[in-house]
């Protein structure tokens, strides 16, 4: 199965292509869309309206400012919908963050942390693994080798 991503601008690719990249190390697919929910909402439906039918198992959204991209992906589709806060210019991502976890009560989104682009990933990745076997076995992996690089510093 495969990942949407999808950014509000162009200016959010230099932190979301961690997530396409950590995707693309465990062997799964995204596919990448720059969809504003406010700049080009119409395009934003048609793309979010077909994921499920097309074979996507979940979707990233990042965005900065009012960031209410996330929302409005979710409001289009019953995948899940994993938010990633950009950290903008004036208010340090905080706006973002806020916005994005103040889903109101019936839709829903997981937000990971501000500029979070591989623990979006990392998540998704986990939705993954609760139908397939390999990706499941490659988590555990990730887990152990970066648990190794972590405890090989105290010797
Ligand atoms: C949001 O506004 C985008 O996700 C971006 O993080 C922020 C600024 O966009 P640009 O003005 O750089 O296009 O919609």
């Amino acid at each position: 199965m495969k990942i949407g991503i999808v950014m509000g601008s162009i200016s959010d690719k230099g932190i979301m292509d961690a997530a396409s990249a950590t995707l693309s190390e465990f062997g799964v697919e995204s596919e990448v869309k720059i969809l504003s929910a406010h700049r080009t909402p119409a395009a934003l439906e048609a793309w979010v309206s077909d994921l499920r039918d097309r074979g996507f198992a979940a979707v990233i959204a990042a965005a900065g400012g009012a960031a209410h991209l996330a929302g409005v992906v979710a409001a289009f589709t019953t995948l899940p919908v994993i938010a990633v806060p950009i950290k903008g210019h004036s208010l340090e991502g905080l706006d973002s963050l806020l916005s994005m976890v103040q889903m109101p009560s019936g839709i829903p989104v997981a937000t990971v942390g501000i500029d979070g682009a591989k623990n979006a990933a990392l998540l998704a990745l986990s939705i993954l693994s609760v139908t397939d076997k390999d990706i499941a076995a490659r988590l555990a992996d990730f887990r152990k080798s970066q648990a190794e690089k972590i405890l090989a510093l105290n010797d």
